[in-house]
């Protein structure tokens, strides 16, 4: 390997790769391992800047993108420190909450309606629902041909208790058009440009989506202040969606009489081919539909992949299941890559869109090597496939089951 490669190399294993294209490819010196470039030194932290777990992995930090590692994820309530971090652009900074408004406008709206943060609070009811968010890309670096953006593993996904006001409620308040389909989302967040004229994303959901009790103009995570990054003081939460619906920071809502034009909202983006294509397909943009509801999925969140146990030992495996349609109705394990299953004790939701916990005691047939897997199935009868499914040039919605190694010596 030469020099140059070696330092695109280090850049990239340091999470710097943008900085690599940023300073050329041509470096042909090489810094010595644990040099931080200085204009990078004390600001790409993301323990310190967003008081995140040690184990978060870092994806890029132009614009912060952070995920969980599974074991990390094994609370039932997600806290925020082990929550992932899915940004289009940069994190708004001086948050005046005490003059924050929302401006709900658009087409479909009988008129323009204005409400402080605190007419908010005060004048709608509140509830309190746990509620599962995954990135549309979670799972996305399984696939192949490989998808561009952020290379989530499994870690792009939540389920904390958020707290606010029906959005359907602040609607009704507003008086809607019969004529409404859509709603957009606009947040206080700036472009990577820095044009302020651009937003870095601005999407929505339909309108039979925005009347669900659990769809919420959200003020607070697990009992306080939303954190800074993820959306303080105010968010739209409309889980069983990909959670780039949920928009952060929101200054305004749109009801429109359309499908939302607003960024990343029209295919390729968050969107899937209507057809089923072979891997590596250019598939134009009007064979494109865009991802709604999202597909049943689980994670083993204790213990880590590489447990080693005695053969006299049974292990006890728990996790989550969850689903953006409508339950998760049973989860299975098997030690035998599939051959055969067993059940798994299952939860049931506290709410809609929770994500289920679920447990085992898992026994092993001999010494050896082997590899726990966990399948939810929801009610509908649909399962997790065991392989990545559906290839998709952006590389959403794999749900494929997840798995940990173990050794019984
Ligand atoms: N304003 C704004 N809202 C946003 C985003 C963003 O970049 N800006 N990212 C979206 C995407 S793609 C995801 S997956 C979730 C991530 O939420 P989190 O960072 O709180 O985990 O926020 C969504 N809402
Ligand atoms: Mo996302």
């Amino acid at each position: 390997m030469n020099k140059a490669s070696n330092r695109r190399n280090f850049l990239k294993k340091a999470g710097f790769s943008s900085l690599a294209t940023l300073l050329g490819a041509e470096i042909v010196y090489a810094l010595p391992d644990g040099y931080t470039p200085l204009v990078l030194q004390g600001n790409n932290d993301p323990v310190k800047l967003f008081g995140k777990h040690k184990d978060m992995v870092v994806l890029n930090d132009q614009p912060w993108n952070v995920e969980a590692q599974a074991h990390l994820l094994d609370d039932p309530i997600t806290p925020a420190d082990k929550m992932f971090i899915r940004n289009n652009g940069i994190i708004p900074e001086n948050i005046d909450v005490d003059n924050w408004t929302l401006t709900i406008r658009g087409e479909s709206v009988s008129q323009e309606k204005t409400y402080s943060l605190q007419d908010l609070k005060s004048n709608f009811r509140q509830h309190s629902y746990q509620l599962v968010l995954e990135c549309g890309g979670n799972g996305r670096s399984e696939y192949y041909p490989p998808a561009d953006g952020n290379q989530w593993t499994i870690g792009a996904v939540s389920c904390a208790k958020w707290t606010g006001i029906r959005l359907a409620d602040v609607l009704a308040d507003v008086g809607i058009k019969d004529n409404a389909v859509y709603i957009g989302y606009y947040g206080a967040d700036t472009h990577l440009s820095r044009d302020p004229n651009k937003y870095p994303i601005s999407r929505g959901i339909p309108i039979a989506k925005a009347m669900e009790d659990q769809t919420l103009l959200a003020y607070a995570m697990n009992d306080e202040d939303i954190p800074i990054a993820h959306g303080h003081p105010l968010r739209l939460i409309a889980s069983g969606f990909p959670a780039s619906v949920s928009g952060k920071w929101i200054h305004s809502l749109a009801v429109r009489d359309r499908v939302h034009d607003g960024e990343k909202m029209a295919p390729p983006s968050y969107s899937v081919p209507c057809e089923p294509v072979q891997p590596g397909t250019n598939v134009p943009n009007e064979d494109m539909c865009i991802i709604e509801q999202m597909p049943v999925k689980s994670l083993i969140t204790y213990p880590r992949s590489g447990a080693m146990l005695s053969a006299s030992q049974r292990l006890p495996i728990r996790g989550h299941a969850w689903t953006g349609t409508t339950k998760v109705s049973k989860v299975e394990y098997s030690v035998d890559f599939g051959a055969s299953w067993k059940p798994c004790r299952l939860d049931a939701a506290v709410n809609p869109y929770a994500w289920q916990h679920f447990e085992a005691e898992v026994s092993f047939p001999q010494k050896g090597y082997y590899e726990v897997w966990a399948k939810a199935t929801d009610n509908t009868g649909l399962s997790q496939p065991m392989l990545t499914p559906g290839w998709n040039p952006k590389g959403y919605l794999n749900n494929a089951c997840h798995r940990i190694a173990v050794k019984v010596t």
